[in-house]
């Protein structure tokens, strides 16, 4: 086991277990967590003994519960350019990863904690999960490259509504739309994930590999526009009144104000 705080990397046979620690915070993706989540998977990467990784967050309540509002709330554009960038880096590392990468949520996936999900080939979910985009609440919009990943998962009137409600929904209604692809009990949730895992593990690995590229390579390809428009369109709205009265309202722990400026 290796841990450069805030990540675990534990292997076990083939499976490599990813573990965002922050529990405090809800594992809330810091720049520092995208930092090391990006060269902790670049590592990983060159241990060819590993078939399958499960990226999962620490502590009961949460997978992660988004970007972290309060690192991000005071930035100048530059900075808010260079987080956003490493967000999006650190995810399509994850995303070209040789082997499969599956997402353990539990708890709470929001905001760029469901687009780092989104960012896993497979999306499996404990019964207790919520998930959602509830950017619109805070004045911005997915900037991970949620809007994109969403719309190849589940189809773009999914991506319409989760995006522009900002609702969070359960894990069956995540199950029956598509976002996540199996459901297990809370008890049962850590071994039912590994069982997955070493399932997939036992399968031959060149094929696997194959079947991730060619199916990432179609997908892709309708998506580097899009990244870049969701990049301009967060940036922009990050600028704006709605956007500060958004965040505060959240530190303040209140409901925002909206303006429309
Ligand atoms: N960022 C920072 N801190 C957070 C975050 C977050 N996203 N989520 C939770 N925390 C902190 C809380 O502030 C709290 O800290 P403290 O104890 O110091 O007040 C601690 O974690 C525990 O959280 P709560 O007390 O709020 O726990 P509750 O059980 O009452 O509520 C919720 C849990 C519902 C998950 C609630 O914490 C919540 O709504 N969190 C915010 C969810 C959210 O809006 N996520 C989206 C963030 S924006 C985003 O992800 C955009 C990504 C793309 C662009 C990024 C560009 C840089």
């Amino acid at each position: 086991m290796t841990q450069h705080a805030p990540i675990i990397v534990a292997k076990q046979g083939a499976v490599a277990t990813v573990t965002i620690h922050r529990p405090e915070h809800l594992n809330a993706l810091n720049p520092d967590v995208l930092l090391t989540l990006h060269n902790e998977f670049l590592h990983l990467g060159e241990d060819r003994a590993i078939r399958v990784v499960i990226l999962k967050g620490a502590g009961e309540k949460a997978f992660v519960a988004g970007a972290d509002i309060r690192a991000m709330f005071d930035l100048g554009p530059r900075a808010i350019a260079d987080y956003i960038e490493l967000g999006q880096r650190a995810l399509r590392t994850i995303e070209q990863f040789h082997t499969p990468v599956i997402a353990a949520v539990h708890g709470y996936a929001l905001g760029g904690g469901l687009e780092l999900a989104l960012a896993c080939d497979l999306i499996v979910a404990g019964a207790n999960a919520k998930v959602g985009l509830p950017e619109v609440n805070l004045g911005v919009m997915p900037g991970f490259g949620g809007t994109q990943r969403l719309i190849s998962r589940c189809g773009v009137g999914a991506a319409r509504f989760l995006c522009m409600t900002g609702d969070l929904i359960g894990a069956s209604e995540a199950l029956t739309i598509g976002l996540v692809d199996r459901v297990f009990e809370v008890a049962d949730f850590d071994r039912e994930v590994f069982a997955l895992a070493e399932r997939i593990a036992a399968r031959a690995p060149l094929a696997v590999a194959s079947v991730k590229r060619v199916i990432n390579a179609t997908v892709e390809s309708d998506q580097l526009a899009g990244m870049r428009r969701e990049v301009e369109g967060f940036l922009a709205l990050f600028a704006t009144a709605d956007r500060d009265e958004g965040m505060t309202a959240f530190l303040e722990k209140r409901k925002p104000q909206f303006s429309g400026h």
